[in-house]
């Protein structure tokens, strides 16, 4: 069979004066521990490196350059593509991404153990607002700091550790919640999807929805819906804890194709939680109930991309 020991790797929070380096540490300790318990590839949060800096209102963007990365690897990043030439693993960055051409993306790449970029996808559904917001007592600004992602939700079948080729995918955060993500990526029969987050506990936008004890919920049915209802598995990994005084949640969790909870972290901090996933489940699912070719009926879903 077709075994994968696939790492979350939580991160608790960054304080918004904490450097790159302090991050990229932490990273390193995390695949460690990661790689002394078995795993082959880690998966790091959305925006890993930083702060989750769309609370934080620049009305210059310029002024906002340094959130972004502007080459990876650069020289804050490179003892982490280092750590992973060294122990061989592969591993999932969730950053910011400002492109020589002057685009801003929220974007998320997977590395091979060598270096080499396999897979990069940037996030389609961003959420929040662009302008200052007066009516929020916490800002979310990531319609202000990136353009909607340019490459649709992209599958390569890529070498990952002692499995073999797997169709691996992506998507960040928000998309999490959106079954259109979940099934572009089903529909090129993707195996592991790698997702990280940053969510706040509360509901920010201050218009009366979405009750407390419901935020972890929608985002665990969120993924345990997505990889039951396309067959594949989940590495939903949070950056969690308290940035500046706004609390993000944790519950990172490694989910198989029928949609169980393989693993959860426990703590709202730094954490590694390993699944062994065995990729051969993924075929019950395809070939049975969500047989696409068989059961689908396309030509009743034009709305889904008509409006
Ligand atoms: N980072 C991110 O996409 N967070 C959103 C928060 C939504 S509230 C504006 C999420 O869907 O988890």
């Amino acid at each position: 069979s077709r075994r994968l020991v696939v790492a979350a790797a939580q991160m608790g929070p960054i304080q918004k004066a904490e450097g790159r380096d302090v991050a990229v540490d932490r990273m390193i300790r995390l695949m460690e521990t990661a790689h002394r318990r078995g795993a082959e590839v880690v998966v790091y949060p959305e925006l890993a490196l930083t702060t989750f800096f769309p609370r934080w209102y620049h009305e210059n963007l310029a002024e906002a350059d340094h959130w972004y990365e502007h080459a990876l690897p650069s020289n804050e990043t490179a003892p982490l593509f280092d750590a992973a030439r060294r122990l061989g693993m592969a591993f999932h960055l969730g950053y910011a991404e400002k492109t020589a051409d002057g685009h801003r993306y929220n974007t998320a790449v997977f590395v091979h153990p060598s270096g080499e970029i396999v897979l990069k996808y940037r996030k389609v559904h961003l959420p929040g607002h662009a302008e200052f917001d007066p009516i929020r007592k916490v800002q979310h600004l990531e319609k202000r700091y990136f353009e909607p992602g340019d490459l649709g939700f992209p599958v390569v079948r890529a070498p990952v550790g002692s499995a073999g080729p797997v169709n691996i995918g992506m998507m960040i955060c928000n998309d999490r919640r959106w079954p259109e993500s979940w099934r572009v990526l089903g529909l090129q029969q993707v195996e592991l999807v790698m997702l990280g987050y940053n969510t706040p506990s509360l509901n920010m936008e201050n218009r009366g929805f979405e009750a407390h004890h419901l935020r972890v919920a929608h985002s665990h049915l969120s993924i345990q819906a997505g990889c039951y209802q396309n067959a594949c598995f989940g590495v939903g990994v949070a950056k969690a804890g308290d940035e500046d005084g706004h609390e993000l949640f944790g519950h990172s969790i490694i989910v198989n194709p029928q949609g169980e909870i393989m693993a959860m972290a426990t703590s709202w901090g730094d954490e590694v939680i390993v699944a062994d996933c065995d990729l051969g489940m993924c075929e019950l699912g395809r070939n049975t109930i969500f047989n696409f070719a068989r059961h689908r009926r396309p030509e009743h879903y034009g709305r889904i991309t008509s409006q």
